[in-house]
Order: C-alpha cells, then structure tokens, then sequence
C-alpha cells in the first residue's frame, strides 16, 4: 500500500470546491470501478475509478464514495470493503474503514454491506441522487428503486449526475498534479529513447513495446492505454494494437505509448526508421508533421478557443501536401471551408485531447465532440498530435506511389501557461538528426 498523491488538504479543497456547486439536497454518489473478470478466476489488474482517485485517493474495490449536507455541512462517506482475515490471506491486506478514517480525506468510513441501507435512509428522508451510473450495479438499482419492495419512488428526472461539475475541475491541474504528470511525461520520454536505441531491422514489434513497458514497470509506473507499436504499413493503422510483426529494414515504426503515475497519465507519439536512417520520402512526410505538430504547440495558448492547435496543425498539412503534390489544388482548397478539405484523405483525427486521470481526458475537446470544446485555460495539459497515413491498400483516396505505407505521428504532452505552452515530454527527441543519432545506438 503506497501513501497518497497529495496532501489531505489537497483532495479537502477539490471536494469542497466541488460541493459548493452542488445543491444541498443532493445526496452524491461516485461508486468505485468493478473488477473485470479476464477469465475464469483471474482478474485484469484493478485501476480505481478517476473520479474517486479524484476526490479522496481511494484505489480499493467494493468502495463509494458520498456526499451529504447535514446539520449546515456537506459530509462525506467513504464505504469500503471491511478487514477479512480470510479474504486478506488471498489478496492482500485490506485498509478497513478505520484504516480509512485515518489517513484519508473522508469525514466517516463504513463498511460496504453498510452502503445500501445508508442510500436509502438519505433517499428516504428527501435527498436526490447525483450518481455516477454504471458502475456498481446494486446501486444503480437501488437509486432506480428496482432492487427494493417499499421504498421511496424517485423520479428519473430527479436523479443528477456530479461528473457535469467534476469535469470542468478536472480539466485545470494543480501545481502538484503538474509535478506528475511530468513525471509521468518524463518516463515515458526515456522509454521511448530507450525503445529507439535499441532497435534494429527485423526486430518485432512487441520487442519494441516489451522495451517501452518494461521501463514503465522499471519506474514503478505502468501503461496509461495499451502501447501501439505499429511497423510499416501497421502505422496506418490509428488503433493498431496487435504488435505482433517484425519491422523490415527500410521501414518506418510508429510507438504511441505513455505510462501513468498515480493514476496520471502520459501519451507520446514518435516515429523512427529502423534502420537508423529515414529514406527520403519519409523525411519529407516525416518533416511536414513535425512542421504541424510545432505549429500545433505554438498554438497552444492560453485564452485560445480549443480548435486552434487544429487550425494550426492542418493549414500546415494541407498547404504541404499541395507542395509535395499529394493533393493537386490550392492550399486553402486542400484545407477545406471547415477544416474537411481533402487533407482529410490522410489526417483521419484530431489533432489533440485533454490529459489527465484519463488519457482521454473528461472536459471536453475529445475527438468526435460535437461541442466547440474547451477554451485553453492555464492549468489544462493537452496533447498535440498531428499525423499522416498513406495505407496503400486504400482504394477510397489516391495513395501517392512514393508515400504509399507510410504512416507518421508525433505527438507530445503540452501544459498551457500564462507564459505560453510548456512541453512535458520535451525530453523525447523529434528532430531527423536526433532521431537519426539514437537509434541503434546500443542494439
Ligand atoms: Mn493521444
């Protein structure tokens, strides 16, 4: 059992902050995740829910975490899995509810089994659910009023959700937040230089992601969404994920990959050839997404609406595929009245989201919102992730012959400061020359 992240009085303002937003006949409920089942008896590893982690810290299963105004003050209540011999002999020792009730940020710690009971005496006397549904089945049912005969009834319209709230605070950090998700950043930049030294032609791709996440493990952290490591034509594939080919000599190697620290997490993106030197076609690809990806970066500013290290990053794109003669029109008629011109045909997503608990972070500005997204406040961390693929086996788009199973993304994780963007995997080298002097070096 590791301490928590942060001060107590950390995780007290966030949930005071919180809860000075919530009107006082709410009764909030943030279940933690449930365990997944891989098969059989054997689980896959347990990450505790972000808006637990959030608000209290608490990384074991079977808990809730509750708010309630009583007597002129919000309350909160922890329920957790009570102290078992038996069950701790398997799996571990357990904190308990007195375990809990001293060192974490929690007014009164009860045992899970005193959960269902406690949610239905507040409904009982009048408070209204906020809830994270969806999580814990039996408390769902319970605020649905499904799973009990004489109950209160609930309007469906009475029952709230806290994350419209918890959202919009998770999206600006704290200083110490910031502290770790750099060093989240900072990890997955040396895994990165790490994978690009020690790579070679013939080399398999889950060589590379066996390097990458053993030096997650190494720094006591672990993957933050599974690594891709795509060769080849596997790069042009945006969610690759099955690394189980060999890299030919010639070809190119797309690693997105970030760990995650307390939850926290990071998500790089570099591109290298494995034979140490890029052929000229992919320097020129490889030089105009690096172009918009800094373009994106530069962007990054505070006060700017969301969509502006987009607009950045594909004027970039779209002006260079005319000059590569990719596209054979205009810049601005590549890029299109509204950023859907036919840059489009080879820059599939966007160019960035939030980072945080999620790697896809909540608060907006994820890709397919229909939202305009947040505007960038100092505080938010984003990641800014231009890309170009050209899967010859396409028939929708023309696949230049030159560029055809090229696939390139760079993509780094970027604070916006008063002072301008601050790039947190700035220790993850981009640069042709750079690239081209680390890989293979101790292979
Ligand atoms: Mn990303």
């Amino acid at each position: 059992m590791q301490g928590l992240p942060f001060e107590l009085s950390e995780y007290r303002s966030r949930q005071e902050q919180f809860l000075m937003q919530m009107p006082q006949d709410s009764l909030v409920i943030i279940p933690n995740n449930p365990k997944s089942v891989r098969s059989n008896d054997t689980h896959y590893r347990y990450r505790a829910n972000s808006y637990m982690l959030y608000l209290c810290g608490w990384e074991e299963p079977d808990s809730i975490f509750t708010a309630l105004f009583l007597d002129g003050q919000w309350k909160t209540t922890l329920f957790v899995r009570p102290r078992d011999t038996n069950s701790e002999i398997w799996e571990g020792k357990r904190i308990g509810p007195e375990g809990a009730i001293n060192g974490w940020p929690i007014d009164q710690s009860l045992t899970i089994e005193d959960a269902d009971t406690y949610i239905l005496n507040a409904i009982s006397s009048g408070f209204k659910p906020s809830i994270v549904q969806g999580l814990n089945n039996r408390i769902d049912n319970i605020v649905l009023n499904q799973d009990h005969e004489n109950g209160p009834v609930i309007e469906l319209s009475d029952i709230q959700d806290p994350r419209s709230i918890l959202d919009i605070m998770r999206t600006t950090k704290s200083e110490s937040e910031i502290e770790i998700m750099q060093h989240a950043a900072s990890i997955a930049s040396s895994a990165h230089v790490l994978a690009m030294e020690k790579t070679f032609p013939s080399m398999g791709e889950w060589q590379i992601q066996a390097i990458i996440e053993g030096h997650f493990i190494d720094s006591e952290s672990q993957w933050s969404y599974p690594s891709i490591v795509g060769g080849g034509e596997n790069a042009t594939i945006l969610h690759y994920s099955s690394n189980s080919e060999t890299i030919v000599d010639g070809d190119l190697v797309l690693v997105d990959a970030g760990c995650e620290v307390h939850g926290y997490a990071s998500d790089i993106t570099r591109t290298w050839p494995v034979s140490g030197t890029f052929t000229e076609p992919q320097k020129e690809i490889y030089n105009l997404v690096l172009e918009a990806e800094i373009a994106g970066i530069e962007a990054c500013i505070a006060g700017s609406p969301w969509k502006s290290m987009h607009e950045a990053s594909s004027a970039v794109l779209a002006r260079g595929l005319v000059e590569l003669g990719i596209l054979d029109c205009s810049a601005s008629e590549a890029l299109g009245k509204n950023l859907d011109g036919p840059y489009r045909n080879y820059f599939m997503h966007g160019t960035g989201h939030l980072l945080g608990l999620d790697v896809h972070d909540v608060g907006g500005g994820r890709k397919g919102d229909k939202k305009p997204g947040p505007v960038l406040k100092p505080g938010m961390v984003v990641t800014v992730e231009p890309g170009l693929y050209f899967a010859s086996w396409r028939d929708d788009v023309e696949i230049p012959e030159r560029y055809a199973g090229i696939g390139i993304r760079i993509e780094d994780d970027v604070l916006i400061t008063e002072e301008g963007p601050v790039v947190l995997s700035s220790g993850c080298p981009k640069s042709i020359a750079e690239i081209e002097s680390i890989v293979g070096k101790s292979r």
